[in-house]
């Protein structure tokens, strides 16, 4: 039968994850790849490009009051994950195809935002406001391969509350439309607080949509203008600052003459979707010719906050790719390399600087392809009836689909089938991130990228054949002939074993 992931063990028995011992079942999918990097903690290294950029970012929050957390345990509970955000119970974030589960009711947290219940719920002792907090993690997805996605990376997450008495200076109870003055009158003053950022924005779109991208019932239009106006000017003052960092660095090392022909800092706002923020959006900044996404945030939902007892204010939360801010920074191409143990990729960072990158040689690229069927026959004429094949994987490559349903779906993620456990009869549908898994299992970093290259259905037996192009490249060294060959056979092995596919 085929099996669409791998176990670190037995059904039943026992992983232990930061001294803390999980019992693993049928939902366990935790690969030997991923385990192998649980402990490198990579944020906590100083001279490391990851710790750098924490601790820029960090910097850039630390007024009026800002508490900083580091979460080092990668298990959070599902209900952390998932539940308390609001996430919907066929959310493909939730599917074992997309996440890496230790058991039904653990996972290795899929973002930071699995922090926010706790981290509302600390202030509700810190009566200072405007009050926030920033927390940084290694985060877990089974995702496309390619330089800018990792199935670990690290993300940093913001939030910022302002919090408004009930009260006026005698004691007695305001009305709600004081209170919402009140409120009104405080952002107000904190937006004022912030410069201009140096940066072209594009914003097309209004602070919110009222179908698209909705204010919240409790909210008040002027109210989510000004915490949507504080939010995304925060951020660009963030991103303009990362930016003169890193035309500092590149001008210190030569690649830059001072006035020189820098492509000028692009950035823009895209509508977005999370299931605990409203309004949402991403931010996208052009790098190297595309646009590449480097955060998403919003307006923090307000079901939140009075669950976790912090229901008199409002305020916005956002979280960041440090990878992607990183590589910004230093002119690092590839995400791989901030795993590289290799001395010429870390003697060349230290703490509270920031460097350009100098690359060490680019070894040669290997170019495989496997091509396969999928499905048999009559499963395969029943899932095309279904649902038409998902185009342009792609997509994925530089854009982020991660807790956006809509999306997901269009770029391959799928909601529905996640939900059927793989049976002895009936072999789970296929996912192209179990590809991506049993590729990096196999050759972990010595895999630049895998892309989609071909993909036809056969005209009579209805059956669906994909092609996919592996791009095998050490960022060490030169790989053999032979070890490629290896590698690649142990894919195609893999493949046939683990999903059931027949090779072409
Ligand atoms: C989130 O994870 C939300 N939790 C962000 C958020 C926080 C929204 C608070 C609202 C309020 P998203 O899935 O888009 O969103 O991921 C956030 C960022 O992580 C992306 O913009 C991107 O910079 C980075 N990222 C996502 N997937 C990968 C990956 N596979 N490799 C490297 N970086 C990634
Ligand atoms: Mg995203």
């Amino acid at each position: 039968p085929a099996r669409n992931h791998t176990f670190s063990g037995e059904v039943g028995s026992a992983v232990v994850i930061s001294q803390c011992s999980y019992r693993t079942d049928s939902t366990s999918n935790l690969s030997p790849s991923i385990l192998k990097l649980l402990d490198r903690r990579l944020y906590a290294q100083r001279d490391h490009p990851i710790a750098i950029t924490r601790k820029l970012i960090e910097s850039v929050f630390t007024q009026p009051t800002f508490q900083h957390y580091i979460a080092s345990n990668p298990v959070v509970s599902t209900a952390a994950n998932f539940d308390a955000l609001g996430f919907p119970a066929d959310h493909p974030g939730r599917s074992t195809t997309d996440s890496y589960y230790v058991n039904k009711d653990h996972v290795l947290r899929t973002h930071t935002s699995a922090y926010q219940h706790a981290a509302f719920q600390a202030m509700k002792q810190k009566h200072e406001t405007p009050y926030g907090y920033t927390i940084c993690a290694d985060v877990f997805r089974r995702d496309s391969i390619d330089r800018s996605h990792f199935p670990v990376f690290h993300q940093m997450e913001g939030a910022r509350l302002w919090r408004h008495s009930k009260t006026d200076s005698q004691g007695f109870p305001i009305s709600y439309y004081q209170g919402y003055l009140r409120r009104m009158e405080i952002i107000r003053q904190s937006l004022g607080e912030l410069a201009r950022p140096p940066v072209d924005v594009d914003d097309p779109n209004p602070h919110f949509h009222e179908v698209r991208n909705p204010k919240q019932p409790t909210h008040q239009h002027q109210e989510i203008r000004l915490v949507a106006s504080h939010l995304k000017r925060t951020l660009e003052l963030l991103v303009a600052k990362v930016f003169d960092a890193a035309k500092q660095a590149a001008i210190a090392s030569g690649h830059l003459d001072a006035n020189g022909a820098q492509e000028p800092l692009k950035v823009r706002w895209v509508e977005a979707y999370f299931p605990f923020t409203s309004p949402s959006y991403e931010l996208e900044v052009h790098w190297q010719g595309e646009w590449l996404e480097l955060l998403g945030c919003g307006v923090v939902q307000q079901a939140l906050l009075d669950d976790a007892g912090v229901g008199d204010r409002i305020g916005w939360a956002w979280g960041i790719g440090i990878e992607r801010l990183a590589m910004i920074l230093f002119g690092i191409p590839d995400i791989r390399l901030f795993w590289s143990e290799d001395p010429r990729f870390l003697n060349q960072f230290r703490a509270g600087q920031i460097t350009r990158f100098e690359p060490f040689s680019k070894y040669p690229a290997c170019y495989k392809d496997v091509a396969f069927w999928i499905g048999s026959s009559a499963a395969a004429a029943a899932a095309a009836a279904a649902s038409p094949p998902a185009e342009e994987h792609h997509h994925k490559t530089l854009g982020d689909t991660g807790s956006d349903p809509g999306l997901a779906a269009a770029a391959g993620g799928n909601s529905t089938h996640a939900a059927a456990a793989p049976t002895e009869t009936q072999p789970t549908a296929f996912h192209e991130n179990d590809v991506m898994e049993i590729v990096r299992d196999v050759a972990g970093s010595l895999v630049e990228d895998v892309k989609l290259v071909d993909e036809f259905v056969h005209p009579t037996s209805g059956r669906k054949s994909l092609c996919y192009r592996i791009n095998y490249r050490s960022l060490e060294r030169t790989l053999t002939n032979e070890e490629t060959n290896w590698l690649h056979r142990e894919v195609a092995r893999r493949l046939v074993a683990d999903l059931g596919v027949e090779l072409r």
